[in-house]
């Protein structure tokens, strides 16, 4: 996945750094770091890029009017086979796109994506009453409810209290991006429900949440999750401020932590976005529609010219890789010290261990929209049925980035578990 270069970090230096935080952000860095986005686009896109560049305002751009096509023609061929979340993404960014997720029409074909999203969504909240896990994730759970609300179609109510029994369950520990996915699905279902009861429940979910996430705001000087989780955060804290009144969000704290970071993934920006424009996904179906989609001139797919160095250092670095599986099968746990160029991510250990050592150290990867994604390790493959999954670690401290991303330094540990999510 191409990175993108010029960064919000850099974008503000541009503008002089004076941006006006929260409230208003300044229309020219949200156009620019639009742009970059767009540029990074690849195909086959992702439909977040598609909400993002609806709620950012873009709805007409030749890039956009070629994503759209795209995720259209996805959708027709293989929605059947896609995960729960991916068709609760692909209907918010066709209902932020003015197009109607019930017929969605591309090469001869039509679907109904509603339709399919809540037989996806009925499975995923059968799957947590019966086993208390959802078929894939909260995180797509609370999409599917999101979507499914947004449009107004049945089954969002079960997937949103089904949502809320588990944010509130305290034998249960779930990372803050999904918590705070979950809580712009669940004030779209409050304001729909009708007993009082649900009402209730809806009510605590999101004040429990929304509360926590301030304290820890709070706590940590504004980051609240990681820098990656900021996008989902703040969408969630503008969502709700009347689930946490008489408190109030100190939002320019937690934006200064946005706007110091340099982002450098676009999947990352298409989170962030919206939140920066003060348009949550759950402000999906509120975009206003144009009545001519005329196309203004192309931004164009071609990638940006990449500010990142790739020069090969002369410096190395030693880095400690350890694979570790003492969950299934034959046990393993293996050790190897590997040389790479200083400033190398961390995709370069594994493939510079792979070289060593074939037998040991042999992995595959497989590309999504956040990078490369290590799927497999001595042989040993990560199984979304099981729920398992490849986690990297660092010492102790599960990486916040992926094997593409992550840029290990001299000496480092780093250590590959096979473990379940
Ligand atoms: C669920 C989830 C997972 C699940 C995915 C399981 C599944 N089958 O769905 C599991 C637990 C496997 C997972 C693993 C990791 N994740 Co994760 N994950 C998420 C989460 C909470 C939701 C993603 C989602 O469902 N999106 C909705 C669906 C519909 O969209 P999708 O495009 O189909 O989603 C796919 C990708 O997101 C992909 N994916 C998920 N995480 C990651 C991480 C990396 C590095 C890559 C390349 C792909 C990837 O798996 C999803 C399903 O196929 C996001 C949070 C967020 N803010 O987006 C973090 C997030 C994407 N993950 C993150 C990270 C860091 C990781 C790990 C590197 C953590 C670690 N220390 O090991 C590992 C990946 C390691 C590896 N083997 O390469 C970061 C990525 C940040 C970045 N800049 O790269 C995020 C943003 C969380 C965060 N705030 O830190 N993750």
């Amino acid at each position: 996945m191409l990175r993108v270069a010029v960064t919000v970090g850099v974008l503000l230096a541009l503008l002089g750094g004076t941006a006006t935080l929260c409230c208003g952000e300044p229309q020219d860095l949200i156009s620019m770091l639009l742009r970059e986005m767009e540029a990074a686009i690849e195909m086959p896109p992702h439909p977040a890029f598609l909400l993002a560049m609806n709620l950012a305002g873009d709805n007409k751009s030749d890039i956009h009017n070629k994503v759209l096509q795209y995720i259209k023609e996805e959708a027709v061929e293989k929605a059947q086979d896609m995960a729960s979340g991916r068709v609760a993404l692909d209907v918010l960014a066709l209902v932020s796109s003015c197009v109607d997720p019930r017929h969605v029409e591309a090469k001869g074909k039509s679907i109904d994506l509603v339709s399919v999203l809540q037989k996806k969504t009925d499975e995923e909240v059968a799957s947590i009453l019966t086993s208390g896990v959802p078929k894939t994730t909260l995180f797509s759970v609370s999409l599917d409810a999101l979507a499914l609300c947004l449009v107004q179609a049945g089954g969002y109510e079960s997937a949103a209290v089904a949502l809320a029994g588990q944010v509130l369950d305290p034998k249960k520990t779930i990372d803050v991006d999904t918590r705070a996915m979950a809580v712009q699905a669940l004030v779209c279902a409050y304001g729909h429900a009708d007993l009082q009861s649900v009402q209730d429940l809806l009510w605590k979910a999101v004040s429990n949440v929304t509360n926590d996430l301030l304290d820890e705001q709070e706590r940590r000087g504004g980051l609240i999750g990681n820098i990656y989780s900021m996008g989902v955060a703040l969408q969630a804290l503008e969502t709700s401020s009347k689930f946490y009144a008489p408190r109030q969000w100190n939002c320019a704290q937690a934006f200064a932590v946005v706007h110091r970071h340099d982002y450098q993934q676009p999947m990352a920006i298409a989170q962030v976005l919206p939140a920066l424009v003060d348009k949550p996904y759950l402000q999906a179906a509120s975009v206003e529609c144009p009545a001519n989609t005329t196309a203004s001139p192309d931004q164009g797919f071609s990638p940006p010219p990449s500010l990142e160095t790739t020069k090969e250092h002369e410096a190395t670095i030693e880095v400690h890789y350890r694979i570790l599986n003492t969950l299934i099968g034959n046990h393993f746990n293996n050790c190897i010290s590997v040389e790479v160029p200083a400033g190398s991510v961390l995709l370069k250990v594994l493939e510079a261990a792979e070289k060593k050592e074939p037998d040991t150290f042999s992995f595959k990867t497989e590309e999504t929209f956040w990078g490369p994604m290590v799927v497999s390790i001595h042989g040993l493959a990560a199984n979304p049925r099981d729920r398992t999954y490849w986690e990297f670690l660092s010492g102790k401290d599960a990486l916040k980035e992926g094997v593409g991303t992550y840029k290990p330094h001299n000496m480092e540990h780093i250590l590959a578990n096979f473990t379940t999510y």
